[in-house]
């Protein structure tokens, strides 16, 4: 029988919880303790790192791990790489659980940058009012364009104000509706919006919203990740486990 470890913190790493749990395959969520009150989940979840590519090996030998499902965000790019070394190391089956990058539709304006630095150095100029969605850990960066009226978004109240002279701070977490993203861009008199090629529909509402408003998008590329074994739906997992992934699949995710 399989024991599964999923590396999670996305919809689709809850997408799939929910399928295995409703098949009864054993399946552990493993979530970085990034957020103060995670989304529960209908299989046993497990908090904090592992201790790098050996503490992860290690734990997959130690807990019997048979398949390891990494479906962590395009973004965690150290995980996905100790991901791959540590399923090596321990001999065990590893796949990952990702997400398509979007591309821009015709009416879209995107400038594409290759990473937050060049985001930052891309805001050079005269004030605007930047939608800056990329959470908490790299807003410091922007302190270096501390010109523009910054709107964040944070999943957590941050204990200290951000490093920022004119910004506005929303506390939610997503996934975002188009209607609520559009209302809080026009409420904020939102000019450009940077935000991360996270792929997926968890984070998409925002590209709809500024599409709908005509307004231009700064958009990060996804870090370098190693070669490994990618499927883009749920369901597909239960193949690579060769399980079918039986009626819940049906119903959608
Ligand atoms: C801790 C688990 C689910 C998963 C939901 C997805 C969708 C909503 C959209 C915006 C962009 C951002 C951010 C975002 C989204 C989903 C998904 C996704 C983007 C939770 C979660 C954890 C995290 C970590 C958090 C980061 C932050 C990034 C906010 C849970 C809610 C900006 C990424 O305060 C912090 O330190 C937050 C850190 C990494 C990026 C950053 O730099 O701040 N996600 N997000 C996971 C863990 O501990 O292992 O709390 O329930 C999960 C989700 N966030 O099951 O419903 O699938 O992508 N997450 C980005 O895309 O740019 C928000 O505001 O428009
Ligand atoms: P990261 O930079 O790639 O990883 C840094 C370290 O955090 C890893 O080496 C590992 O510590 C630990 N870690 C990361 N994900 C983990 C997990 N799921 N379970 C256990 N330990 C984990 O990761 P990140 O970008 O900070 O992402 C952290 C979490 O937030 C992940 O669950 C990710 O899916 C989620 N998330 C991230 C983003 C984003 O924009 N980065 C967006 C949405 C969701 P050790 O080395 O000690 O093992």
């Amino acid at each position: 029988m399989p024991n599964v470890l999923l590396l999670g913190g996305t919809t689709e790493a809850s997408a799939l919880a929910r399928l295995l749990a409703a098949r009864g395959i054993a399946t552990t969520l493993s979530y970085a303790g990034r957020t103060a009150t995670p989304r529960a989940q209908p299989v046993p979840v497990r908090v904090g790192g592992f201790g790098g590519v050996t503490g992860l090996a290690d734990y997959l030998r130690q807990h019997r791990v048979t398949h390891l499902v990494d479906a962590t965000h395009p973004f965690a790019a150290t995980m996905s790489a100790h991901a791959v070394d540590a399923a090596r190391l321990a001999g065990v089956p590893h796949v990952a659980l990702t997400r398509p990058a979007w591309e821009p539709a015709s009416e879209d304006r995107w400038t594409r940058v290759p990473d937050i630095e060049s985001a930052v150095a891309a805001l050079c100029g005269p004030a605007r009012r930047v939608m800056l969605a990329l959470g908490r850990m790299h807003v410091e960066a922007f302190a270096a364009q501390p010109q523009h009226h910054y709107l964040l978004r944070f999943v957590d109240t941050p204990e200290r104000l951000p490093a920022l002279p004119r910004h506005s701070l929303i506390v939610d977490r997503g996934p975002f509706t188009v209607m609520g993203d559009s209302t809080l861009m026009q409420r904020h008199a939102i000019d450009l919006v940077v935000c991360k090629n996270a792929g997926g529909q968890g984070a998409e509402a925002k590209l709809l919203a500024a599409r709908q408003l005509g307004l231009p998008m700064l958009m990060i590329d996804r870090p370098a990740i190693p070669d490994r074994m990618e499927v883009y739906r749920p369901e597909d997992v239960f193949a690579w486990l060769g399980h079918d992934a039986g009626p819940d699949a049906e119903r959608g995710v």
